[in-house]
């Protein structure tokens, strides 16, 4: 009887024991579902220091890895930085770039954020961002004056691409000083993997003098408030992402921009001349849009967009509002080296005269080195007017779009043919950029030009009378250039 009874109780404490391991198996099932539509309800594992990254690159990603704890350390610093060549202004950063550091972290992350002001700053600041839920993006709770430290911590709620700045007093002057950066929320499992990942970021400057003004250039309030930009750039000042600076990848990779725009006024068109964004996080959100020219970026707003290249060549960020970007600086490249794919961009297969009057027409094969020799409808040799007559024609087909009708050029973009120093000191140099193009640094008449004239498809005779037509002309020094003048520059 006895041995029963404890066999039952046995029996019965068994049963508990199972009944209580399948309700705590249910209910933390439970949670894990829960926690998968609800951040707040995820666990966290461990802690460590986040890495950040200076603009244009972007810390590891995330991948599979779970919650954590992420110790965010970053110093807010006033200092003196180039805006353009020869112009300089007192940026307040996040970090020491513009845009600041780029902080990558993953939904259901308890960020730990320590914002430190330095000690030679002269005003105290702080920073909200669009990454959090809770008041002023954590504006009150992290203001720190200088040689201080602020401590506060948030649960990242929402995936997507968000928008930092400096929301001190008077908020529109911190950020038009260059206070702004991004943090990226990835989602459960991390963004799909691709081969290159860049942080660009589009601001608007307004400084006391116009653009190009040579020195340092002091905050120009009146000017930011009527929203009259004198300098939109990508990365905090002209030429952040040109030249030695430019981003590069490689034919056949996946390349994925993280985009945003801190204004503080005006929105960005943002586009890449040259290619098509095969997807788009519209608004830095969930929401993915394909095959999109160019996409808009609200000030205090961001997006994702991802294309592979296909083709080498440099492929042109811009802001779409096209002074900007030719006038104001909003322009990077993005230089993709390999191998040519002519099913995809067959490049230029000729080029010929167009002429729908009575002219003769001239036909030349670009590929084709032969066209050098003597066309035969010019004479090889003939009268200074005469040469100064079809000199003329081949000018305004061929010169006259970038160096004007007479000879004038446009500042900072094309260089003066006209009373051009460089022209008149050296007739064989002259020919050599006629006949070969030039690329490079080179000043003419005092003012220093680094751009690039194209190769330009006509024959030796051709070369011989737009020359003599431009030495002619204009105050230049009356150099009459023949064809085998011509053909002995190598
Ligand atoms: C697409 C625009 C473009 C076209 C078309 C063009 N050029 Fe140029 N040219 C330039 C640029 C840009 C430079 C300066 C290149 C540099 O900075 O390295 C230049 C430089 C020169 C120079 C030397 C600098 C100077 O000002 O004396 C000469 C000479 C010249 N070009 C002649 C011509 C002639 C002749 C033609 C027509 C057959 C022509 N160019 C067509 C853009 C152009
Ligand atoms: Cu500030």
């Amino acid at each position: 009887m006895e041995y029963l009874y404890r066999l039952l109780q046995k029996y019965v404490i068994a049963l508990f024991f199972i009944a209580a391991l399948a309700a705590g198996l249910f209910t933390s099932c439970e949670k894990a579902v829960a926690a998968k539509e609800n951040p707040e309800q995820m666990r966290i594992y461990g802690e460590f220091e986040a890495e950040l990254t200076a603009p244009p690159f972007v810390p590891r990603a995330i991948g599979k890895r779970a919650p954590t704890k992420l110790i965010v350390n970053m110093e807010v610093v006033e200092k003196e930085m180039e805006m353009s060549d020869g112009v300089s202004y007192v940026y307040w950063t996040f970090d020491g770039t513009v845009p600041g550091s780029f902080i990558r972290t993953r939904v259901g992350d308890e960020i730990e954020f320590h914002l430190k002001n330095h000690p030679d700053s002269k005003l105290p600041h702080n920073i909200d961002l669009h990454a959090v839920t809770g008041p002023g993006g954590g504006a009150e709770s992290s203001f720190v004056a200088p040689g201080r430290e602020a401590v506060f911590t948030f649960k990242t709620m929402n995936p997507g691409l968000y928008v930092y700045h400096c929301a001190t007093a008077p908020v529109g002057m911190h950020i038009a000083n260059g206070m702004y950066g991004l943090i990226l929320v990835e989602p459960e499992g991390g963004l799909p993997p691709v081969d290159k990942e860049y942080y660009i970021m589009q601001g608007d400057f307004y400084t006391e003098g116009k653009n190009g003004e040579r020195g340092l250039q002091a905050f120009d309030m009146q000017k930011a408030i009527d929203e009259k930009a004198d300098y939109v750039v990508f990365n905090g000042s002209v030429g952040a992402l040109t030249g030695s600076n430019a981003i590069t990848a490689e034919v056949g990779e996946t390349v994925r921009l993280f985009v945003g725009n801190g204004g503080p006024n005006l929105v960005s068109s943002f586009h890449v001349i040259g290619e098509i964004f095969d997807k788009v996080f519209v608004e830095g959100g969930s929401m993915v849009n394909e095959n999109v020219q160019t996409t808009l970026i609200p000030a205090g707003g961001a997006a994702i967009v991802e294309f592979k290249v296909d083709v080498p060549g440099d492929l042109v960020l811009v802001d779409h509002s096209i002074f900007r970007a030719f006038n104001k600086g909003a322009l990077g490249i993005l230089k993709v080296e390999g191998k040519e794919n002519k099913k995809v961009f067959g490049g230029k297969i000729e080029e010929k005269a167009y002429n729908p009057g009575n002219a003769v027409l001239s036909s030349v094969e670009v590929a084709d080195e032969a066209a050098s020799g003597p066309s035969p409808s010019t004479p090889v040799s003939s009268s200074l007017a005469e040469k100064m007559e079809r000199g003329k024609s081949v000018y305004t087909q061929n010169c006259f779009a970038c160096h004007q009708a007479t000879g004038q050029g446009i500042p900072n973009a094309f260089p003066p043919l006209a009373k051009s120093d460089y022209l008149n000191a050296d007739v064989h140099r002259a020919i050599g950029v006629v006949k070969y193009g030039l690329s490079g640094e080179i000043t003419v008449n005092g003012t220093k030009y680094n751009s690039m004239m194209p190769k330009v498809a006509i024959s030796d005779e051709e070369i011989a009378d737009v020359m003599t037509y431009i030495y002619n002309n204009w105050g230049n020094n009356k150099t009459e250039v023949t064809p085998e003048m011509v053909k002995k520059v190598k």
